[in-house]
């Protein structure tokens, strides 16, 4: 009974991490171009359309975008790729 008990519970540990931690990363991009007010938004909606992203919020005024996403699905390149593609060369700030 109790070896069952622990079973259970490992399963659903295992279960619960990898649902709750799915290899979600945030990641901090400094973004090019962006000259206007308007511009974050197209960046932010640039990188949420890349399949994998659960959040995008795009400073203005820091020039950066701090990237949610998960790394099975996608990686730091495709999100560099999709704001570049927008017309806002970035990269990940050192
Ligand atoms: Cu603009």
């Amino acid at each position: 009974m109790n070896k069952l008990l622990a079973s259970v519970t490992l399963a659903v540990s295992i279960l619960f991490s990898s649902a709750t931690f799915a290899a979600e990363k945030t990641i901090t991009l400094a973004v090019n171009n962006m000259y206007c007010a308007d511009c974050p938004f197209l960046v932010r909606k640039s990188l949420e359309a890349v399949p994998g992203v659960s959040k995008a919020v795009v400073s203005y005024k820091e020039k950066t975008a701090v990237v949610t996403y998960d790394d099975t699905r996608t990686d730091v390149t495709a999100l560099t790729r999709a704001t570049t593609e927008a017309g806002y060369p970035s990269a990940p700030r050192s």
